[in-house]
């Protein structure tokens, strides 16, 4: 019997030219919606005629993405460095596939990316791990076209349901974690570019709406050619 999940999106032959796929994010604190969202957008888009694939991570299938369910799980304690780097290193080992995918044609949908490894880990407010710490290991992954940032404040996310009980689900660290993604919109680097925010109070049907009015430009654009190349992260300019 095939027990291997059928692939949802098959591949279908594009009936114009396709430069690349698109890469786009989606983000958020938990019980933003990200899922929901995530679905949606795969949905749409492949009943637009576009290929897609949809991601996330941390990408707890691998032997890191192990380690990293452990922690998580609070099976495991870990240095606050040594997992973050592991969650890096999960996104590390997956990069190539998803320039790959991407040069194929297929759009990849992501839920959660560096932007939440950065945020998560400075959340910590552990003195040796700031932000820019954080980043760095990033620097050089695929660079997404878009981020989806899905804003919510953390009483509205513990209203919908209740944290569940790995780690970072409390409503401390969800308020600074918050902060930080907002903080990351407005420092005027690359991703105040390239993050767009969605107010994720609202409606799943009309967050679907408004994303889908964003990405489906930047996904023809992208397809068509007439976007950037698919660029990679770049390093913050250093401090004076
Ligand atoms: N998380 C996720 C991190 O701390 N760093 C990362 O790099 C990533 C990708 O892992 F609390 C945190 C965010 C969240 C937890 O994520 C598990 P999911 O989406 O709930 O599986
Ligand atoms: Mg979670």
């Amino acid at each position: 019997m095939d027990t291997a999940s059928k692939d949802p999106f098959p591949w279908k032959e594009p009936t114009k030219p396709v430069a690349r796929g698109a890469f786009i994010v989606v983000e958020g604190l938990d019980r933003a919606g990200k899922t929901t969202q995530v679905q949606k957008l795969c949905n749409n888009l492949y009943a637009d005629g576009h290929n897609v694939k949809a991601i996330r991570f941390p990408d707890r299938t691998s032997p890191i993405g192990k380690m990293i369910d452990g922690y998580l799980q609070r099976k495991t304690e870990m240095d606050d460095h040594a997992i973050h780097l592991l969650f890096s290193a999960n996104r590390w080992e997956k990069a190539a596939w998803i320039k790959e995918q991407i040069s194929k044609g297929y759009t990849i949908v992501c839920d959660r990316y560096y932007y939440s490894g950065m945020v998560y880990s400075a959340a910590k407010h552990n003195p040796a791990l700031s932000l820019e710490w954080a980043r760095t290991p990033d620097v050089g992954l695929p660079r997404p076209d878009r981020v989806v940032f899905l804003n919510l404040d953390a009483e509205e996310a513990e209203r919908r349901g209740g944290y569940g009980q790995e780690k970072y689900e409390k409503r401390e660290m969800q308020e600074r974690v918050r902060e930080l993604f907002l903080g990351l919109m407005s420092k005027g680097e690359e991703e105040s570019k390239d993050m767009m925010l969605f107010d994720a109070g609202d409606s799943a049907e009309n967050v679907s709406t408004a994303i889908w009015a964003e990405i489906s430009k930047v996904v023809g654009s992208v397809e068509a050619g007439s976007w950037r190349d698919l660029g990679s992260v770049g390093h913050w300019p250093e401090k004076r």
